[in-house]
């Protein structure tokens, strides 16, 4: 059975929800965060840098979000959630598996600087994480206006890595959504997923550590 590594209140959750779609059995370890933000260091046993999600399967420990969804869905849920490369949306379905690192970068450039960017700033890296923002936010909303979902037409592995950025990366001081009506519409759908609405019982940002 997979066990996952789950790091409270972090990006792991979406393992957790990936396995409820997929009515797989698992295993949850729930870690802290330190005061210091950071993954307690025996976290740091299971990934070289203490970065959850991680997971073991067997012998095997699985690190990186999109490496274990993708992982995960070809090895024990037949590929039902991933876009195959003969598939007109492969192109697509990859976007948006790698748009995380996208949002994420500009995140923490934009923490590091404070949390917000000035708008007369001149550093370069200001002015690229600003930039950055900006359009791929908008690109999204654009995008949503015209699919139901980003992996192709039907429910993916893509939405579920895309789906904490826009629902909980705004409690660690991430950009909002507010302002994006089809982002918006996208999110409350998604979120009425009954495995979406069970994972976030788990192991959601309202949950904390089971007794
Ligand atoms: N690209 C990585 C990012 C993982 C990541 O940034 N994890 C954060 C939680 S959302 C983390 O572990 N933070 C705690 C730490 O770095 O100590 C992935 O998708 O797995």
């Amino acid at each position: 059975m997979i066990t996952i590594y789950h790091l409270g209140l972090s990006q792991s959750d979406r393992i957790v929800w990936l396995m409820e779609e997929l009515g797989l059995p698992y295993k949850l370890e729930w870690f802290n965060r330190g005061n210091d933000m950071l993954a307690p260091a025996e976290y740091l046993a299971l990934h070289p840098a203490g970065m959850a999600p991680v997971i073991k399967d067997g012998d095997k420990l699985v690190t990186e979000s999109a490496a274990i969804v993708e992982y995960i869905s070809h090895k024990y849920g037949g590929g039902k959630l991933s876009v195959m490369p003969d598939s007109e949306h492969y192109a697509d379905y990859l976007y948006w598996m790698h748009f995380n690192n996208n949002v994420q970068s500009v995140f923490f450039l934009k923490m590091a600087m404070g949390g917000n960017f000035d708008e007369s700033e001149t550093n370069m890296m200001a002015k690229t994480a600003k930039r950055r923002e900006d359009r791929y936010y908008t690109y999204l909303d654009s995008y949503l206006a015209t699919h139901d979902y980003l992996g192709g037409d039907k429910f993916s592995c893509a939405d579920i890595m895309v789906m904490f950025n826009l629902a909980e990366l705004s409690l660690f001081g991430g950009r909002t959504i507010d302002d994006l009506p089809n982002v918006l519409k996208y999110v409350e759908r998604i979120s009425e997923r009954p495995a979406y609405k069970k994972a976030m019982e788990i192991a959601g940002p309202a949950t904390t550590q089971p007794a």
